[in-house]
């Protein structure tokens, strides 16, 4: 909350984070919040009374709202940017964070609303991936990165908004040579149409090489699919003999 995109939404007032201890959320002496897991096996298992009580406490404060309860796990459907445009314009979010072998599947049956995965990977609590889904909902919200209003994201679509669908275009700046490295004439040239027309067609070619599985569902406009059918017909060349 000191740095970055979540402190400019913080500033901007658009996003307030609270920490709830689940030990505060016990009965008993000790503030237990884990237990061994029935049937056997090792490690502890996160118990349900008190992430219950928690989330609870927080509903108490509006009640009738509906408040989105996710859990971070590698169970959860996966993060990806139409989840993060959605959670941008939700008012409030309740992020559900594990730690040890996991949490009493009580949880997720009869809590959470959601549960979301940053990626197929293992972390050892669910606090990162909280940190995760905050700083890219953050991003979205007005005020924060120049975005004036939402209703920005939704109109400019793909061609404003790289990263949603397709992976972004290559960027460059000075110098116009580095170590041989040309950067390519169209960028120098001051022809915005033709500007334009070059990244469509790099964000295109950048993410059919790399990611093609991201333009599997995508409807694309007449000039996308010719770049697009250019570009399986033209024979890959190696990065040593690319250029422009
Ligand atoms: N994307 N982890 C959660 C503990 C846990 C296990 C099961 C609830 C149910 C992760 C991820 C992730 C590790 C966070 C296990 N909590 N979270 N933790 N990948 O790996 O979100």
């Amino acid at each position: 909350m000191a740095h970055g995109v979540l402190k400019r939404a913080a500033a901007a007032g658009q996003l307030s984070v609270r920490l709830h201890d689940l030990r505060d959320f016990t009965e008993d002496r000790h503030r237990t919040v884990d237990d061994r897991p029935f049937g056997g096996g090792p490690g502890m298992v996160l118990k349900p009374e008190p992430i219950f009580r928690a989330v609870e406490s927080i509903k108490f404060e509006q009640p009738g709202e509906d408040l989105p309860v996710i859990l971070l796990s590698p169970q959860g459907r996966l993060l990806r940017q139409p989840v993060v445009e959605e959670l941008s314009r939700q008012s409030r979010i309740v992020l559900v964070c594990g730690r040890y072998e996991g949490m009493d599947e009580r949880v997720a049956d009869g809590l959470a609303t959601d549960e979301l995965s940053i990626g197929d990977y293992v972390l050892s609590g669910g606090e990162i991936a909280a940190a995760v889904v905050m700083e890219c909902v953050a991003r979205l919200m007005p005020g924060v990165l120049g975005n004036e209003d939402s209703a920005v994201q939704d109109s400019f679509g793909e061609e404003k908004m790289p990263g949603r669908r397709v992976l972004d275009w290559p960027h460059y700046t000075r110098p116009a040579e580095f170590r041989g490295m040309r950067v390519p004439d169209v960028l120098l040239s001051g022809d915005h149409e033709e500007i334009r027309r070059w990244r469509r067609r790099k964000a295109l070619e950048k993410t059919w090489r790399k990611r093609p599985e991201l333009l599997a569902g995508l409807t694309l406009e007449e000039e996308d699919r010719q770049v697009l059918e250019d570009l399986k017909q033209a024979p890959y060349l190696p990065v040593s003999s690319r250029q422009g």
